[in-house]
């Protein structure tokens, strides 16, 4: 099984993005917990909502993987969470990495307000605790570049890979974002929150 993985890059005056950072540390190739072996292609996502469509469409024509997960950070999180839906909506206080603020607009015209994970999320954050990190499902993956992203993979898995897998896990702050802020959040070790992803991919 071929799985296309992304991080992004980081965003919103922070150094680092823990996703990308883990997503790096991931053992190139692995068995899951069926004894198949995996092979992962990585890539690093901009955090643009006009850009991460095309992106992600480009990346799966060229990987043809069976799989597509992708990663992002959501500060404050507890544990790692794998999403359930994404919705049709871009919408945050912040503009992107291109300077693009959205306050309501959808993401594909005309599309379904929302869109489930063709992932086994259930399977994947009982996997992730089970290795000892902490890991639920999430039904709600937001509105800004993360949530865009997942519902473009979902999109192009309804409209064009009916057989591809996909869906989207958000991490959590890795300790020294959290170190370096005043007021204190949750975050996890880079290492843990790699082990948690690989935990995860190994259930699918
Ligand atoms: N997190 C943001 C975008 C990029 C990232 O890593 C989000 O949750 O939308």
């Amino acid at each position: 099984m071929k799985i296309l993985i992304t991080g992004f890059a980081p965003f919103g005056g922070e150094a680092v993005n823990p996703s990308w950072e883990a997503v790096s540390l991931l053992p190139d190739s692995f068995y899951t917990l069926g004894g198949e072996q995996a092979e992962l292609a990585k890539y690093e996502m901009p955090v643009s909502y006009d850009r991460c469509g095309q992106i992600i469409e480009e990346l799966i024509s060229r990987e043809k993987p069976d799989c597509v997960i992708c990663v992002g950070q959501a500060g404050g999180r507890m544990g790692l969470e794998v999403e359930q839906i994404a919705i049709n909506l871009k919408d945050a206080s912040s503009p992107d990495n291109d300077g693009v603020a959205c306050h309501g607009e959808p993401v594909t015209e005309g599309g379904p307000d929302g869109r489930f994970a063709r992932l086994p999320v259930r399977d994947m954050t009982a996997a992730c605790r089970a290795a000892g990190i902490p890991g639920k499902v999430s039904f709600s993956a937001g509105a800004y570049v993360c949530n865009c992203l997942m519902y473009h993979v979902l999109e192009l898995i309804e409209n064009r890979y009916p057989d591809m897998r996909g869906g989207f896990i958000h991490v959590p702050y890795e300790c020294r974002q959290a170190a370096a802020q005043e007021k204190q959040k949750p975050s996890l070790p880079i290492g843990t929150i790699a082990d948690g992803l690989l935990a995860c991919l190994k259930a699918l």
